[in-house]
């Protein structure tokens, strides 16, 4: 909606279940993958346990609450408020609140394999060695008593392949003691030729821990957990290395959201996005910024992604001893959540911590490396066998004078180079410094990108205007630079999907839209243009696939020439036109550009190319408005002012082209300038009230004159769109869009008069003053046209300068 902000507070969850009396005599419990930010948890009136954190899975003893043979009330407060002890405090994204995974009420033995070791499997496997001849794996498994008198149990660990058969098997009797709790019984097996888990076969094994009743043989619980075979490092020169292999690292980083669903996906949502990561091409996934569901975890395993997982200490500390537990808590449940997933290899505990407060460095700075240092140190503790990692943002001073560079062992970073400042080629210059002056860190790029919203375009793309050609321009040259420097490890696109991040305005409010997919996972070019560099079988895509209603002015006699991208790995494309080859061209870089003769209606394009052997096409059926330079025949037009950029309506199905200057015979505007704000960037990034088509309200001509169109006689609906971009500040301020904060008017110091062929239709019009800043407001006019005069909207200036956003034209008959 156009409200800002979203709801922070609690909300409590009632159900009412009947517990069969079957149950009496069971150990009880209530796991939940996940609640946003902070549950407590009732059970018939008791208060059965709290857990502080959204992004973590939790469990409570239910044994003593729960009634047997009868209903049972429970009860689940939950809140997303602000916790100044609880990350994360700042972040750009949406903290939703609520249960947003899934629940178990479980029941089990009650001898069991432990669940209350930070609501871990109860399960660790470790592979101290591994090999192409062999691998030694240790299966570390917890267990539990509920008894209030010793027994004996058998535990068995078992390794299977993935074939389903037994590679290991091994079996002991272990005695506990009357309500003994986290046993551990350790099992080492020696794998000979294993078969190893790798990004191309990502081979699983899996390992199942049961135990037995030694007395009757009775199978009291089981726990199977992945198991992949591999082995890795980092180099600082060098790389990342999988099993002994070099392995450039290139994939995204994710959100767990998903288009009008917030946070509370089905698995299947989860699943789709890192078989989209997969089919790109991609093998790396940073989980950020927080730890996600397991089914993502899951699917990283099978598909063979390696992943870096991190908790959400984003912006932002509280200097309290409180904050420091709870990070400190999240960092062992992630690890130990997460343990036996052989996908993971970093563990990242910090985003871009320098990034909000006073920039002086005092006490908040020594508490930041008091905590960085203590994460570093607990998360090595928990597990020797992965890296450290910390994402900082562009500002390496902050990070070095606060003595945090030293601390992890791979030091991220977040660089938006050509978005938020400084040219593209900057980023260049930062990885060659940074790889100089942080000698033996490993180095990866965590974050680069740009916003994109789907339905704009441009072929003269530029920083910050949001059209899917300069997010192509900037992905390239990233990826580019990163690909030929074997020092970087690897890099992770920001992001694979657009997200919900409440605070953001852009072109598109309250979604941050980096996404290489929109929120609702449509392919942008961006994905396509990563899908041709990266994949290794055959590729190739017609680009601007969901630009169905386009339009543009006649270039030359009765088509309108435009350039279409084909994003393909094959050496060449053939590009088809209405069944007519228009040309044969070689693909540099991934990408064949054609210029494609548009004619009015229906334009089939059918791209071919062919790979070792494999042919491989794609088709696009486009219908194109062409609005002709001689308006004797005239249907409608619809042109954005101030602006070189297109817009894909698709709900009206409206196709929306760049202004023109007026030539008779033609149409256009006469005099102005397009709106630039501070930076000389394009239009406006405010959040438009009242629509939800920004961009065609974001830019506007100040200072027009007239827009004219020698159109035919007839009777005409002529609609002006307008937006005031003259903003106070409170609307348009926003912590990420650096610098690119407005200042101005509010009402009363925009106000002009406008008439259509020589009629008055507003006097003294002011556009905040009657509608509010940044107001989408629309106004429509009949006007009859005849002898010939054609169409003219004249604007006359009282105050300030006369202002247009956009025109629609439209013939009634
Ligand atoms: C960053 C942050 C990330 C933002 C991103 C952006 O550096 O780590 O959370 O979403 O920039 O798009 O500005
Ligand atoms: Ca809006």
């Amino acid at each position: 909606d156009d409200e800002p902000g979203y709801y922070r507070g609690g909300a409590t969850y009632r159900k009412s279940l009947y517990i069969p009396a079957e149950m009496s005599g069971r150990y009880a419990e209530i796991y939940f993958e996940g609640v946003g930010q902070e549950a407590a948890v009732y059970v018939n009136g008791n208060l059965a346990g709290e857990h502080l954190g959204g992004y973590t899975a939790f469990r409570f003893d239910l044994t003593p609450y729960i009634r047997c043979g009868a209903r049972n009330s429970f009860e689940i407060r939950v809140s997303n408020r602000y916790n100044p002890d609880l990350p994360p405090l700042s972040g750009d994204f949406t903290f939703y609140g609520g249960i947003y995974r899934d629940v178990y009420l479980r029941f089990l033995a009650p001898v069991h394999i432990a669940t209350d070791d930070y609501a871990s499997s109860g399960v660790y496997i470790r592979t101290p060695q591994v090999s192409g001849q062999s691998a030694t794996v240790e299966i570390s498994t917890l267990l539990n008593s509920g008894l209030d008198s010793g027994t004996t149990v058998v535990v068995e660990s078992e390794i299977r392949g993935a074939d389903g058969r037994t590679v290991s098997v091994d079996k002991a009797a272990v005695k506990l003691a009357a309500a003994e709790r986290h046993r551990t019984v350790l099992t080492r097996f020696t794998v000979e030729n294993p078969q190893l888990w790798d990004t191309d076969s990502p081979y699983l094994y899996r390992v199942y821990s049961r135990i037995y009743d030694k007395k009757t043989g009775e199978l009291l619980d089981e726990v199977s957990q992945p198991l992949g075979l591999r082995w890795f490092s980092f180099d600082y020169e060098k790389g990342f290395f999988l099993n002994g292999k070099h392995l450039k690292l290139v994939g995204t980083s994710r959100h767990q959201d998903f288009n009008g669903k917030g946070n509370a996906l089905r698995d299947e949502f989860h699943v789709q996005d890192v078989m989209l990561l997969k089919e790109m091409g991609g093998n790396f996934l940073r989980v950020s910024h927080y730890p996600q569901d397991q089914v993502i975890m899951e699917m990283c395993d099978k598909l063979g992604i390696i992943t870096s997982v991190e908790i959400p200490v984003v912006d932002k500390v509280t200097a309290s001893q409180a904050f420091m537990d709870n990070c400190l808590d999240m960092a062992v449940e992630m690890v130990r959540q997460n343990f036996n997933h052989p996908s993971v290899v970093i563990w990242g505990y910090m985003n871009e911590i320098m990034n909000h407060r006073p920039f002086e460095f005092g006490e908040i700075t020594e508490f930041t490396r008091e905590l960085a240092q203590a994460l570093d140190d607990r998360i090595r503790e928990e597990d020797p066998s992965r890296y450290t990692m910390m994402a900082c943002h562009n500002s390496p001073s902050r990070y070095e004078k606060s003595g945090l560079v030293g601390i992890p062992m791979i030091l991220a970073w977040n660089l938006y180079y050509g978005w938020y400042g400084g040219g593209l080629d900057g980023f260049q210059e930062f990885m060659e410094t940074a790889h100089e002056k942080y000698r033996g860190k490993v180095l990866i790029i965590s974050e680069y990108g740009a916003g994109v919203d789907q339905r704009v375009h441009s072929y003269s793309p530029e920083r910050f205007d949001f059209s899917q050609e300069y997010g192509v321009v900037l992905h390239r040259h990233f990826i580019n630079e990163i690909m030929k420097r074997p020092y970087v490890a690897g890099s992770n696109a920001w992001n694979l999907a657009d997200f919900y991040a409440e605070h953001r305005v852009d072109a598109t409010p309250h979604v941050n839209n980096k996404g290489l997919l929109g929120t609702d996972r449509e392919k942008k070019d961006d994905y396509l243009f990563y899908s041709a560099k990266l994949l290794s079988r055959p590729f190739l895509a017609i680009g601007n696939r969901e630009w169905k209603f386009r339009g543009g002015a006649e270039t030359s006699d009765g088509v309108c020439v435009q350039t279409v991208p084909v994003f393909a790995n094959t050496p060449d494309v053939t590009l088809k036109v209405n069944g007519k080859s228009i040309a044969a061209k070689s693909v540099e870089d991934c990408t064949a550009y054609f210029d494609v003769p548009f004619v009015d209606g229906e334009n089939m394009l059918e791209a071919s190319g062919e790979k070792d052997g494999t042919m491989v096409s794609d088709r696009l059926v486009v219908d194109f408005d062409l609005v002709p330079q001689e308006l004797d025949s005239f249907t409608q037009i619809n042109v954005m002012l101030g602006s070189p950029r297109y817009f894909d309506d698709r709900e009206g199905g409206l196709a929306w082209i760049p202004e023109q200057e007026y030539r008779p015979g033609s149409w256009g505007y006469t005099g102005g300038a397009p709106y630039r704000r501070s930076g000389n960037l394009l239009g406006s990034t405010a959040d438009i009230y009242g629509t939800d088509q920004e961009p065609v309200f974001q830019t506007q001509r100040v200072g027009i004159e007239s827009f004219r169109a020698d159109v035919p006689d007839g009777e005409y609906s002529v609609y002006l769109y307008w937006a005031e971009l003259d903003n106070d500040v409170e609307h348009q301020h926003s912590v990420y869009n650096l610098g690119a904060d407005e200042t101005g008017t509010s009402g009363g110091e925009r106000v002009f008069n406008v008439s259509i062929n020589g009629t008055p239709v507003l006097s003294r019009f002011d556009i905040a003053g009657e509608n509010g800043p940044a107001t989408a407001v629309i106004k429509k006019f009949t006007v009859n046209v005849s002898n010939g005069e054609g169409l003219t909207v004249s604007f006359g200036k009282v105050k300030g300068e006369p202002v247009l956003n956009a025109i629609r034209i439209y013939k009634n008959y």
